[in-house]
């Protein structure tokens, strides 16, 4: 504690003496929306002030850092040490990793990059900023594009990882489902992709209105009104991947968030399942025990009828605030997916009782959706005062704005990510040393991998 307290008052204490005030740097550029907390420092040792303090210094820094025409400016760049060899390597400048990149201009595991000019993307085209989610095979980072100064969401998996839990495939089904151009207003978009010698990686939109069940945990449930726009868009979402032959399969709360103006947005389809025509199945599973179908449960095939599912799991945790057939005992709770009848409170209205009960049907044959797929959905009457084109225009108002005041507000993520420093090792190679055989081996694996849409546009 008073280690923390005693940076905070060091950090104050330098950034008052190198900007003897905040008007300093609005003179470098008045057009920022630069908020320097407050300069009451001493006299308080509340843990809540101390945090509120260095987190608005943490917000103020990272906007110096973020911002061009203040990242650039020399008396910033002093006040950071962005030039001190040791935050250069941080920062990932890209001559720090050029030389071991390509040992002496030579790629010791050359990979197939493409014929397209993009194919050449590495990672020291960005500086990544912060983790804001993590998976089982990586991490998603914030990550700002050092040229086009934009900013995207970076998925970054380690081939071994995915290497030792056999899916490859799954990984390859990500790409493939990727070479289908997929683009649809709330699924997130994917500029391109390109691989290190043991990382892969996915520049994606960053999407910054936070999970929506971030917002769910703060509110308990959502009112029905509320619940029935999130899952008319993630069904519509899900329709249009079916209408390819993509089963999503792996809908569950953190691949659901919300984009600046309160908007679905669905992210990974690392777990997709391709080219399932309507009445194939297919038996290989990874999820999320909460929102598992049955058939799933019990490692029989499954078919699009498994994303209705999830898609009933999801809206019934948004009206009720638990998962379906919760239970804190794991066991239990597979237990009750597979044979405990589904209850329904008589707190939400017929039709959403209806639909609940549609969608969580037991024998995947009778599920809501089983016979017509997205049709049947879109036709419930829990959607009918739903107008499905307008939805897909985006001409719908949300009903909850998550008020984010530009592209780097970070204040719907995860605190638990979003303090996590960048690891070194993102963006650089193993740093010239000896390669094992097995990333060698999981290079080859990935052979063209890498990803660069035909023209820019086709991703908007
Ligand atoms: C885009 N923006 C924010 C977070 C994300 C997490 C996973 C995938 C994409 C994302």
């Amino acid at each position: 504690m008073i280690n923390i307290y005693i940076s905070f008052i060091l950090r104050c204490f330098i950034h008052t003496q190198m900007f003897h005030s905040y008007t300093d740097i609005k003179k470098i550029n008045p057009d920022s929306n630069l908020r320097l907390p407050g300069k009451k420092i001493f006299g308080n040792l509340d843990p809540e002030f101390i945090k509120q303090r260095r987190e608005g210094l943490d917000d103020f820094i990272q906007k110096l850092i973020t911002t061009p025409i203040l990242s650039e400016n020399p008396e910033v760049r002093t006040f950071l040490s962005l030039d001190n060899p040791r935050n250069v390597q941080q920062h990932l400048d890209p001559d720090q990793f050029t030389d071991s990149e390509n040992m002496n201009g030579k790629d010791p595991n050359p990979v197939n990059l493409g014929p397209s000019e993009k194919s050449s993307v590495k990672p020291s085209d960005f500086e990544f900023l912060k983790v804001i989610g993590k998976g089982s095979f990586g991490k998603v980072l914030l990550a700002r594009h050092k040229k086009e100064s934009k900013v995207y969401a970076v998925k970054v998996l380690q081939k071994q990882a995915i290497m030792k839990r056999n899916e490859v495939k799954h990984i390859m089904s990500e790409r493939n489902v990727l070479l289908k151009n997929v683009k649809h207003p709330f699924l997130v978009g994917l500029h391109y992709s390109f691989q290190t010698k043991d990382k892969l990686y996915f520049v994606l939109d960053y999407v910054n209105g936070g999970e929506l069940f971030f917002h769910l945990q703060r509110e308990r449930y959502f009112p029905e009104q509320r619940a029935k726009f999130y899952a008319a868009e993630m069904a519509s979402a899900i329709g249009y991947l079916h209408s390819l032959n993509i089963i999503y399969r792996d809908l569950k709360p953190e691949n659901i968030l919300l984009d600046s103006k309160g908007h679905v947005v669905l992210t990974d389809f690392g777990l997709c399942k391709e080219g399932i025509e309507g009445m194939g199945t297919t038996s290989t599973f990874c999820g999320t025990p909460e929102y598992l179908a049955p058939e799933v449960l019990r490692k029989q095939p499954y078919d699009k009828t498994v994303d209705w599912w999830c898609l009933g799991a999801v809206l019934y945790e948004m009206m009720y605030g638990l998962p379906p057939f919760y239970s804190r005992d794991t066991a239990e709770m597979y237990d009750n997916i597979l044979y405990k009848p589904l209850r329904l409170r008589t707190n939400v209205s017929s039709a959403a009782r209806s639909i609940l009960e549609g969608l969580l049907q037991k024998e995947k044959e009778n599920r809501l959706g089983a016979k017509r797929d997205f049709p049947e959905i879109q036709g419930h009457d829990f959607f009918m005062d739903i107008n499905w084109d307008e939805l897909d225009k985006r001409k719908i108002q949300p009903p909850y704005n998550p008020n984010v005041s530009g592209q780097l507000d970070l204040k719907h993520f995860d605190p638990e990510f979003v303090r996590e420093p960048v690891p070194a090792s993102i963006g650089k190679y193993g740093s010239c040393k000896m390669v094992s055989a097995s990333v060698v081996e999981a290079d080859g694996v990935f052979e063209g991998f890498s990803y660069v849409p035909p023209s820019e546009d086709a991703f908007g």
